[in-house]
């Protein structure tokens, strides 16, 4: 199965991402501004507790952001342990556009968005947010859990017709993380990689694991040593299982495409979903896992 143009998001918030981007891509045919703008749909998602600012906060109660946009041309940019911001990704946009660097972090990344204009957003957790925060607190213990609400990062690949990749990340990282904490959203090679010679690959799920392994430059290297993006995600997860400990209680996910248009998905457990829009439509797919 080939589809060009292709774009694949992760879990169900994919679903309204992606139709936001493919109107953008069909009204404008900018695939860059398509993955900025559909996952900002996602990013002011007051139902989705893990991007954007009503996500859940740190262990100090404070949300703190992390994202990443890359084009095929090798042209990047994130930001990474952001505060206040409401649109990550479009500041990950400035600082690829605007800037000589590729990463943000921190009280600097906040700094730029002020000089470019963003508006400071308050850092009030949202009623739900909270709730969950103060529950937590009562015992303060992190363990990742499998397929909860903190973990569904929206990441976003596409191709256009004219066979250019790019791709986007966004997320306010894992629940109850300690301060300071990045994960691998904002990471260029873990959380996303995008390359027009081979193809593109996003990851979601526990960061620390899909850094260990650099996932999303493993599986377009893979595909640029011939696997399809469906044997490069699996290997990932093979990958992936091989090099961390108590893998039951962690879960990933990879979504790869290459450049004529296939493309793949695998987990590590059960649960993680993607959705795919193309010419014939949107749909909702079940990724296949290794457990
Ligand atoms: C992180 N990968 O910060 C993100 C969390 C995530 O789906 O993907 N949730 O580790």
């Amino acid at each position: 199965e080939r589809f060009k143009p292709l774009l694949l998001s992760t879990w169900n918030h994919g679903m309204p991402a992606n139709d936001r981007a493919w109107e953008v891509l069909n009204r404008t045919g900018n695939l860059v501004d398509a993955v900025e703008e559909g996952v900002k749909v996602t990013e002011l998602d007051m139902e989705n507790l893990s991007v954007g600012l009503q996500g859940l906060p740190d262990r100090e109660g404070i949300p703190t952001l992390d994202a990443s946009i890359m084009k095929g041309d090798g042209s990047c940019g994130t930001v990474a342990f952001v505060r206040q911001v409401k649109h990550p990704i479009s500041l990950a946009r400035k600082v690829m556009d605007e800037t000589p660097h590729v990463m943000l972090a921190g009280e600097g990344a906040r700094q730029f968005a002020i000089a470019q204009g963003f508006p400071m957003e308050s850092e009030k957790l949202s009623p739900k947010a909270e709730e969950m925060y103060q529950e937590w607190k009562k015992t303060s213990q992190y363990k990742p859990v499998v397929n909860i609400e903190n973990h569904d990062t929206i990441g976003m690949i596409g191709l256009g017709a004219d066979g250019k990749l790019a791709g986007s990340c966004t997320t306010s990282g894992l629940a109850f993380k300690m301060h300071g904490r990045v994960g691998d959203s904002p990471i260029i090679g873990a959380g996303l990689f995008v390359d027009d010679e081979v193809g593109a690959a996003t990851a979601t799920g526990l960061g620390e694991s899909i850094i260990r392994i650099c996932g999303s430059f493993l599986i377009v290297e893979l595909m640029r040593q011939g696997r399809t993006p469906q044997e490069a995600c699996e290997e990932a997860v093979r990958r992936l299982i091989a090099k961390n400990k108590d893998i039951k209680d962690i879960q990933a996910g990879f979504l790869a495409i290459n450049k004529d248009g296939e493309y793949g998905a695998y987990a590590v457990h059960p649960g993680f979903n993607f959705a795919r829009h193309h010419k014939n439509g949107q749909d909702l797919v079940d990724s296949k896992s290794k457990f």
